[in-house]
């Protein structure tokens, strides 16, 4: 069994898989390190990751990306209404809400949900990882940000199950980049924890988080974010500047030309890449629009004054890691700063800084999120042997609970799982209900969200259950932050005590009510233990009954979407294959007519006579001006028969010429 690491960027994919002698990123088709996230539909058949980006241009009307900014979000968003703009697919809005995508595809349009277009990607990294290693892929750990709710972890698992992988978890992006850098650094000893810093700025989004390092063991102490900060919104300054310039200069808009509007996108990134490295940087471009070259300067000063609100947005998140560390930026003994955004000097420059030191690139910026992702699921994977370590995370939002729409008080600020809660974690709470009940999860620190984000989270209902002769009964309810970050109803178990003689703590209706609620932080026990303990303690005999669970997540997908889902990634893939199988087909007949033909006046010249050759010969012939004419878009099938056609031809002369061959073989031997 292979255990895999994925990290799914907005921009690049990367896949690291743990081998004998260590971890290995993979290289996919094009032998590079980094897979574009990129998927594009053809006339017949999907192009994915490399083959999509490649494709793009050509279909530029169905090919999708940006997919992390639209996995688990809502149509109406105003910032996902931003984000479909960038991209050229038509999309509507899916009856719960959610985005669809329209895609043309084997003559007709079909709709595929950010979730289905992101399983298509993984599977697509899935088939690449198969391929190298020769083994089957289903366990894995995937990285996501830390910002994700807790619909968006939930997208990322279904489209994971569509696609046929196993999260073994989700893992913040900064922790799987913070095991990484810990795990190998053995030089932590009795002196207290180090404290380091690690600044991820990507594509799209911008995540910090400060980890204590100690000896076989890290903690996160910390997350923060921007969700939307990243790369892509420095390349957006530049195109805005020169748009401006180049109306004034050439008298073109070229916001009103789509592939204009592309080309420039892209040379800008270029340059924005130019001047990482250069004081300054030239742009050229032929024939950008109404038939006019466009020629453009920038020096790396002027670039920095253009994206200075960008670059003080980046310390933000940063200040705000520090705070929630309770940490000053003395305290932090090292900034590690990773991701392909955080090339640029200035984005350096403004963080040594706000953490008065000079921020160091010791880990691989592209490949440390998948490569400690691979860490991970080698430490969870039971066949793995991996160095005794202990990953500690934190979740970054602060989670309430309510039941019958009154919260529960629980803990010191109310939250049930307050921000910063160890992952993963389970609270055991009691109920004194005589039926069926419902409890409502939701985020209960609204700065922690986007601006006008739901802080709906989740509803749980607990039930039906028999109370004794309709009195009230004892229900213990454990609620679980999971592995990936996913708040959920554990189980319910009935306690019904043998001798009647249970404290009946009132119906829970306000903040004020006090409530048994027991903590069993970090660590997923099993269920069945508190509650014996609990029978023990109070010296009576418990019978134990399960109590249904149901729960109702606002846009996820059910059970019967998923498997629907998975049947049509079926489809998707079969058919893929089949023209790839064509292509295939069609190639080797191609081949085949230019082999023989060549054979025919050499090989095998000696062995056919004059008639048969002409007959071959014309044959030959014929298949190439059928290849380039009715057989240009066959079907397999076609493709085999014709050259079984030619293959019974030419038999007989090919018979001749290996009998020959043997005949010579055994002279040979003979000889010796
Ligand atoms: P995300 O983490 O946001 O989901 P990602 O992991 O795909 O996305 P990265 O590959 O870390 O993103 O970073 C891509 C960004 O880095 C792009 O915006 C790209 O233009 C930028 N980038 C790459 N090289 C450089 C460079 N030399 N200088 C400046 N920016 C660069
Ligand atoms: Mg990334
Ligand atoms: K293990």
């Amino acid at each position: 069994m292979s255990v895999v690491g994925f990290d799914i960027g907005n921009e690049n994919c990367v896949i690291a898989v743990v081998k004998q002698r260590g971890i290995d990123v993979l290289l996919n088709d094009e032998s590079k390190r980094e897979t574009p996230s990129v998927v594009c539909f053809g006339e017949k058949q999907r192009f994915l990751g490399s083959a999509g980006a490649a494709s793009a241009m050509m279909h530029l009307k169905s090919t999708v990306s940006q997919l992390k900014r639209l996995i688990g979000r809502k149509f109406a968003d105003a910032d996902v209404q931003r984000e479909l703009k960038m991209l050229h697919v038509a999309t509507s809005e899916g009856p719960d809400g959610g985005i669809l995508i329209h895609l043309e595809y084997l003559n007709g349009t079909h709709k595929f949900t950010p979730v289905q277009i992101m399983s298509m990607l993984l599977a697509h990294l899935k088939t690449m990882t198969e391929k190298d290693l020769g083994l089957p892929v289903l366990d894995c750990v995937i990285g996501i940000p830390s910002y994700f709710n807790d619909l968006q972890r939930r997208a990322y698992l279904d489209a994971a199950k569509i696609s046929g992988l196993k999260p073994l978890r989700l893992i913040h992006d900064c922790t799987a980049t913070a095991l990484s850098y810990g795990i190998y650094k053995t030089d932590i000893h009795s002196t207290g924890p180090i404290n380091v810093a690690f600044i991820d700025i990507g594509h799209c989004d911008t995540q910090v988080a400060i980890a204590a390092f100690e000896f076989g063991q890290m903690k996160i102490l910390s997350h923060a974010s921007d969700r939307s900060l990243g790369g892509r919104d420095f390349d957006e300054v530049l195109f805005n500047h020169f748009a401006a310039q180049f109306k004034e200069r050439y008298n073109i808009d070229v916001y009103t030309n789509f592939k204009a509007s592309i080309r420039l996108r892209a040379t800008c990134e270029k340059l924005k890449k130019v001047l990482s490295a250069n004081l300054e940087a030239p742009l050229n471009i032929e024939c950008l629009m109404d038939e006019k070259d466009v020629k453009g300067f920038i020096t790396r000063e002027e670039f920095e004054k253009l994206t200075s609100e960008l670059l003080e947005r980046v310390s933000i998140p940063c200040k705000r890691a520090l705070v929630d560390a309770h940490l000053t930026a003395e305290k932090i003994s090292s900034v590690e700063l990773v991701g392909s955004g955080s090339r640029i000097p200035a984005i350096t420059k403004r963080l040594s800084y706000i953490f008065k030191k000079e921020p160091s690139r010791k880990l691989n910026a592209s490949e440390c999120v998948a490569r400690g992702c691979a860490l991970q699921c080698a430490m969870l994977h039971p066949n793995y042997r991996v160095r005794e370590y202990e990953v500690q995370d934190s979740f970054p939002f602060s989670v309430g609970l309510s039941l019958d729409e009154y919260p529960i008080s629980a803990g010191s600020n109310g939250a049930l799982f307050p921000n910063g809660q160890p992952i993963p974690s389970v609270k055991v709470l009691s109920f004194h209900r005589t039926n069926l009940f419902h409890l409502e999860a939701f985020y209960a620190n609204q700065n922690e969200l986007p601006p006008g984000a739901s802080p709906k989270l989740g509803c749980f209902t607990i039930g039906p259950f028999q109370g004794s002769n309709g009195s009230k009964t004892k229900v213990k309810v454990r609620v679980q932050l999971d592995l990936h970050g996913i708040v959920s109803v554990e189980s319910a178990t009935l306690i019904r005590d043998q001798v009647d003689d249970s404290v009946t703590m009132g119906d829970y209706h306000s903040n004020s009510d006090p409530m048994d609620v027991d903590s069993v932080p970090d660590t997923i026990a099993n269920g069945d233990d508190d509650i014996s303990a609990d029978a023990t303690r109070k010296g009576k005999s418990n019978r134990r009954l399960n109590v249904p669970v149901s729960e109702n997540i606002d846009g996820a997908m059910t059970k019967a979407e998923i498997s629907e889902a998975c049947e049509k990634e079926l489809q998707l893939a079969q058919q893929d294959r089949t023209v790839e199988l064509t292509k295939e087909k069609k190639n080797t007949l191609e081949s085949y007519v230019y082999d023989m033909r060549n054979k025919l006046f050499n090989t095998y010249r000696s062995f056919a006579t004059d008639e048969e050759r002409d007959d071959i010969s014309k044959m030959l012939q014929e298949t190439e001006d059928w290849l380039y004419e009715d057989g240009y878009d066959e079907t397999e099938l076609a493709y085999t028969s014709k050259l079984e056609d030619l293959n019974k031809l030419v038999d007989s002369i090919e018979n001749r010429y290996k009998d020959e061959e043997k005949r010579n073989l055994a002279a040979r031997d003979l000889l010796k």
